[in-house]
């Protein structure tokens, strides 16, 4: 027997609702003592049967990963959970957790990882829960795990002395079994599985360039796996390809702000054909070509146009669904393939059900999130990968694909305006004053155009009927053009504003305008309505993407 210790605690611990994708605070809020393990043993009381099942526990490798790792371990041989299956380093990516849950019939995962938000002692940490599915918790698992961090007065841990993670192996606590595996080997044949990697790799060697930026975190050594070692390129395709536990001071969230590095090599120096960067978890992308960015709405639609490229997708696709802030552009494709296309929240939790049940292949997010049914996640190489397959098929560019796919279906000019980090009170007047004016708005002119609708949008899940409310304002113009205002759930430090602007163009219109000018009339209007840049004191957003 392992020795348990109980802990005592003063309840009530946590003094926020966990947010879109788990808990997420500053790392030195992780520090403070009992803080993870509070959390953690709240997680564990949520899941069922946990005694002698199977759970993954990794992270992006940021500051406190492996120490949360260890106490993790701690707690589970304390709750005498069966195995748990820790990656060497502690490194898995969001997505090669969610591909381990399913193969490995874990009840599980623990994702250590804030994300996209920037690591280090004056960072942030996070704790994300998948369940058995391999996708996030829903919500009614997040509002349990909330109410038992209220009550709970204790929680168990067994003070072990842990092996380094820096090896493979197998280890018995009492009634646990701890695995250190190989992170990258199943996602790697995952995506073999899906993508033809010769044909990839052919095209890359002949004269197509490219350049994936890591941005220190946690897809190098995933990225390193695929492009190096299995595709024979060579090692300097991969930058920033080591994670840092501060992410080298960057910022990892692959957008043209905080990827301007990349942004730059692509857009102004033009020296690759193609560039990627993904987030500190390894479930986003951004995709350039040389002098072209792809907005992720439109990868989401070039990526459903073109599933005969890819072998994992030859037989067809059953439906897709996108988050309802990301523009129409896929549902434009998906009714060109006489397929069904779902508008969800924000947040892949809202995607599980459609996968589980197949009623769905694809979605994604504007968010520079896309994936499918092969995982229960956004996956960012996966998308890396299935670009490069479409091209390599098309034996094409990006900029060629992506203005053939406009003069196929029309484009659909869309932006996100980002305040980011600005004062709640501030970003609640703002919202607020939009929610109270909603219904007063339908019928006026707006950008030129009258006011077809205006709400607040609520989903009704197709697959068992649960109703989420409150997911984002929306001001829908008659030619469809649209206004979206959000606030964000996954910032730390005061409150984040998103707008977002839509409207289409057929392909006879002018399809070459930047994006900032064509959504210039429903920029403007919002400002003059809700004053965003003076109450913010912003003249310009944080990030425009
Ligand atoms: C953001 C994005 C959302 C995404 C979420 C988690 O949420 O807008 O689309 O699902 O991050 O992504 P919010 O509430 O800040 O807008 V990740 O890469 O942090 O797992
Ligand atoms: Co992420």
């Amino acid at each position: 027997m392992t020795e348990v210790n109980v802990i005592h605690i003063n309840s009530p611990f946590l003094d926020q609702k966990p947010g879109t994708s788990g808990l997420r605070k500053s790392t030195l809020k992780f520090q403070e003592q009992h803080y993870l393990e509070v959390f953690i043993e709240a997680i564990l009381l949520s899941l069922e049967n946990i005694q002698g099942s199977t759970l993954v526990v990794g992270g992006d490798g940021r500051y406190g990963n492996i120490e949360a790792i260890e106490k993790i371990v701690q707690i589970c041989v304390a709750h005498e959970v069966g195995k748990v299956i820790v990656p060497k380093d502690g490194l898995l990516s969001t997505p090669a957790t969610s591909n381990l849950i399913r193969k490995e019939n874990a009840v599980g995962g623990i994702i250590l990882s804030a994300s996209h938000n920037p690591g280090g002692i004056d960072g942030d940490f996070g704790v994300k829960l998948n369940i058995a599915n391999g996708g996030p918790a829903p919500e009614i698992i997040t509002n349990q795990i909330f109410k038992s961090t209220q009550s709970l007065t204790s929680y168990k841990i067994s003070k072990i002395k842990l092996p380094d993670f820096s090896q493979y192996g197998s280890f018995n606590y009492g009634e646990t079994t701890l695995e250190i595996i190989d992170g990258l080997k199943d996602y790697s044949a995952l995506m073999e599985k899906i993508f033809d990697f010769d044909q990839i790799s052919d095209f890359l060697k002949k004269d197509f360039s490219l350049i994936f930026d890591a941005m220190n975190a946690v897809t190098g050594p995933y990225a390193k796996n695929i492009f190096v070692e299995k595709m024979g390129l060579s090692n300097d395709c991969v930058m920033n390809g080591d994670p840092l536990k501060d992410f080298g001071g960057l910022h990892p969230d692959p957008n043209l702000t905080y990827a301007a590095h990349l942004a730059d090599l692509l857009l102004n120096k033009k020296s690759y054909s193609f560039g990627a960067a993904c987030d500190g978890d390894g479930d986003r992308n951004m995709i350039l070509g040389r002098g072209c960015f792809v907005n992720p709405s439109d990868s989401l639609a070039v990526i459903t146009a073109n599933t005969t490229c890819v072998p994992g997708y030859k037989e067809g696709i059953s439906g897709v669904a996108r988050s309802m802030p990301t523009s129409s552009a896929v549902d434009i494709v998906a009714s060109a393939l006489n397929i069904p296309c779902f508008e969800t929240p924000t947040g892949w939790k809202f995607f599980g059900n459609l996968l589980d049940s197949n009623l769905i292949t694809i979605c994604g997010e504007e968010s520079f999130g896309t994936g499918s049914n092969h995982v229960r996640e956004k996956d960012g190489l996966w998308a890396v990968l299935y670009w490069l397959q479409i091209l390599a098929e098309k034996n094409c560019s990006v900029s060629d694909l992506i203005k053939n796919h406009w003069r196929q279906f029309g484009r659909n000019y869309y932006s996100r305006h980002d305040y980011e980090a600005i004062p709640s009170n501030i970003a609640n007047q703002i919202f607020d004053k939009l929610s109270s004016m909603l219904p007063t708005l339908i019928g006026t002119n707006f950008a030129g155009n009258l006011v077809k609708d205006a709400d607040n949008f609520s989903y009704l899940d197709p697959v068992d009927n649960s109703i989420s409310e409150n997911q984002g304002l929306r001001v829908i113009l008659e030619d469809n053009s649209r206004v979206i205002l959000r606030l964000s759930g996954t910032g730390t430090k005061g409150a984040t504003l998103r707008l977002y602007f839509e409207k289409f163009i057929n392909p006879k219109q002018n399809l070459s305008l930047n994006p900032q000018i064509a959504l210039k009339p429903l920029i403007d209007d919002i400002d003059n309505l809700l004053n965003i840049s003076k109450l913010t004191k912003m003249e310009t957003p944080t990030v425009i993407t």
